[in-house]
């Protein structure tokens, strides 16, 4: 790869900045509802670009966020990635060669990353994303990757989470693509087809495209379809080209205000869930064995009070 290497590491003053936004993480990882909110100010959140990556696993993200935060890390822009582990134990072994795998890649850069478990979320989500991207933003990052798992379709919510969302599979998804094309794919920016070394890989691309390209409506933006190795560092480019481009285009059509309130409200329905299933686990006893009005009852009286 022709990226260039020069980083720095963080100097002191950044390292302690680190290891302060380290602390800050773990402490949200077991948050109450109570202390998630008490981190969070209410002013306007910083604005670090989010860009996500779907698609299902084994399709390359890990990899390939690993050679793209090293490419774009050599901007200059502070960069972070957070990872979500799906928190299924089956997979652990996976997921810590995963992060292995993009220690390795990012070695010698100061790309700061973070794992998440996936938590209750069925999306391939974590239950405090909402939390960690906007803790990760005020510390000062202007991007962040993040890796999600699954194929399944992404809530809209859940989607106004990131700015751009890649979605990127390998040449033997196909099962997955007809799964798909009922909507995931047009919830993509970006469409991606990695492990271009691989037989089928172009034919692939080129089937989504006429999928895409079908659902064209007027004054919509049809997302390209990329197709990239790993080993590639000109479809890396390529891939973080696209990126740029759709940032670009967001910012000359898309209506940023509509994004921002869907992601607050986005993020106040996460913590509304979370306290209510809080409140629910703490019923007391008298309550717990009541009819589900006064449950319900109790759970309402219980979110009015004072925190
Ligand atoms: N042949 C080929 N293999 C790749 C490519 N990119 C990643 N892989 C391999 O695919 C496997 C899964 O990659 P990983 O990044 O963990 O996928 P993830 O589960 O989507 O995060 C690993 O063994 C990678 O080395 C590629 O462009 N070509
Ligand atoms: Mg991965």
């Amino acid at each position: 790869m022709s990226t260039a290497q020069t980083r720095v590491q963080p100097d002191e003053a950044g390292l302690a900045a680190r290891r302060r936004l380290a602390r800050d993480l773990s402490r949200l990882a077991d948050a109450s509802v109570t202390e998630a909110l008490a981190a969070l100010c209410d002013e306007p959140q910083a604005a670090a670009r989010r860009v996500g990556f779907t698609g299902p696993p084994g399709a390359g993200k890990s990899t390939l966020i690993g050679r793209l935060a090293r490419l774009r890390a050599a901007r200059g822009e502070a960069l972070a990635i957070v990872a979500i582990d799906p928190s299924s134990p089956k997979s652990s072994g996976a997921l810590l060669g995963d992060r292995v795998r993009m220690d390795a890649l990012l070695a010698g850069t100061d790309v700061y990353i973070r794992s998440l478990p996936s938590g209750r979320c069925a999306d391939g989500l974590s239950d405090n994303l909402a939390d960690v991207l906007a803790a990760i933003a005020a510390a000062g990052f202007g991007e962040i990757l993040i890796e999600t798992v699954g194929v399944g379709q992404i809530e809209a919510g859940a989607r106004s989470l990131v700015d751009t969302l890649v979605l990127m599979m390998g040449p033997q998804s196909g099962d997955q693509i007809q799964a798909m094309k009922a909507g995931v794919l047009e919830t993509a920016d970006i469409v991606v087809v990695n492990k271009a070394d691989l037989p089928g890989a172009e034919r692939m691309a080129q089937d989504i495209r006429n999928v895409l390209e079908r659902q064209r409506g007027a004054g919509r933006r049809v997302p390209p379809v990329l197709l990239t190795q790993a080993s590639e560092g000109a479809s890396i480019e390529g891939l973080s080209h696209a990126i740029d481009e759709h940032e670009a285009w967001r910012a000359a059509h898309a209506d940023l205000a509509q994004a921002a309130e869907t992601r607050r409200l986005w993020h106040a329905r996460g913590l509304l869930n979370r306290r209510v299933a809080e409140l629910l686990d703490a019923l007391p006893a008298g309550v717990r064995e009541a009819g589900v009005v006064q449950i319900y009852g109790h759970v309402a009286r219980m979110l009015s009070e004072p925190r």
